[in-house]
């Protein structure tokens, strides 16, 4: 099924790192942002996704994340994230790179995970930061409130906002130090996740992508594995004896 230096070099690869994006959920049931059931297409992303929005109408913006909490607490990982946790323990040194907040690597068992954009599991209060998981809300038609009755947001990264500075730089460091880089189900449009993958082939690591589509990204790997991660993934691992 794949190139026998591919596999053999995979073998002896010491260094590797992954960067996911919604289409590694996508087998799981997670609508993508772009993709044709994009969940960009129902609703604004720009609108949503922002701190300015959220200030000016809190209660549209939860009942967005509302929505999506429920969904993604209804799904489960595919056999490409159960995939990500065997090259994990198979590898030395692996780092696992996500823009996903569906925090499905996690309930997967990856542990080494960068988790560029948050994690919708996660809330806290505007005006004292305190932390608030979905359970410890009330999830009702009207934005949540502190104790302290400060408003409480998703611990999400929106359009506009900075990435959370240690994360980043760390997920810089794996693209450059690594010898292997997948980009695993993005559309690679999102900055500054999006530079990963460059950063990466820049620094003389091998660059695979796997998506059923072209991307941005494709005229520049060196394997473009198409098809969906659910399947190659599992694919791949096998031929890898992992
Ligand atoms: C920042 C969390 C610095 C929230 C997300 C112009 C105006 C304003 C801003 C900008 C601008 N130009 C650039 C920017 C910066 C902006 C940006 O990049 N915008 C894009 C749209 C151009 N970035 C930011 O704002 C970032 N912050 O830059 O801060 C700064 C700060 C202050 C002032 C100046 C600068 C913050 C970005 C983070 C936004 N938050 N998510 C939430 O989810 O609610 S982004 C969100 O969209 C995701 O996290 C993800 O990153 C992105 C979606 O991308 P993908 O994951 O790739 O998903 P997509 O649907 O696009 O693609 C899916 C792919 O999977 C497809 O290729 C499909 O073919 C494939 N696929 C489908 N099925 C499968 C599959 N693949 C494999 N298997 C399958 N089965
Ligand atoms: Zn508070």
């Amino acid at each position: 099924m794949f190139d026998s230096g591919l596999i053999a070099y995979l073998k002896k690869a010491l260094k590797v790192a992954v960067l996911t994006g919604a289409g590694v959920s996508a087998e799981s049931g997670v609508p993508t942002f772009r993709g044709k059931e994009g969940l960009w297409k129902k609703f604004k992303p720009e609108e949503l996704a922002n701190f300015d929005s959220f200030m000016k109408n809190p209660d549209i913006v939860w009942e967005w994340y509302a929505f999506r909490k429920k969904m993604m607490s209804e799904v489960h990982p595919n056999p490409g994230h159960h995939s990500l946790v065997k090259m994990e323990e198979y590898y030395p040194d692996f780092t696992l790179i996500t823009q996903n907040i569906d925090n499905l690597h996690r309930i997967a068992g990856s542990k080494n995970i960068l988790e560029l954009h948050g994690n919708i599991r996660r809330n806290y209060c505007l005006d004292c930061g305190r932390q608030y998981d979905d359970e410890q809300l009330q999830m009702g038609k009207t934005a949540p409130r502190c104790e302290c009755g400060g408003l409480i947001r998703p611990d999400v990264v929106w359009f506009g906002e900075m990435l959370p500075q240690d994360i980043l730089n760390a997920a810089f460091r794996a693209a450059e130090e690594c010898e292997v880089f997948f980009s695993l189900g993005t559309s690679a449009l999102v900055s500054p996740a999006s530079m990963l993958p460059m950063i990466a082939k820049t620094a003389n690591a091998l660059l695979i992508e796997i998506n059923p589509e072209e991307t941005e990204l494709t005229k520049a790997v060196d394997h473009h594995l198409q098809g969906p991660s659910g399947e190659i993934l599992p694919q791949l691992i096998q031929e890898m004896g992992i």
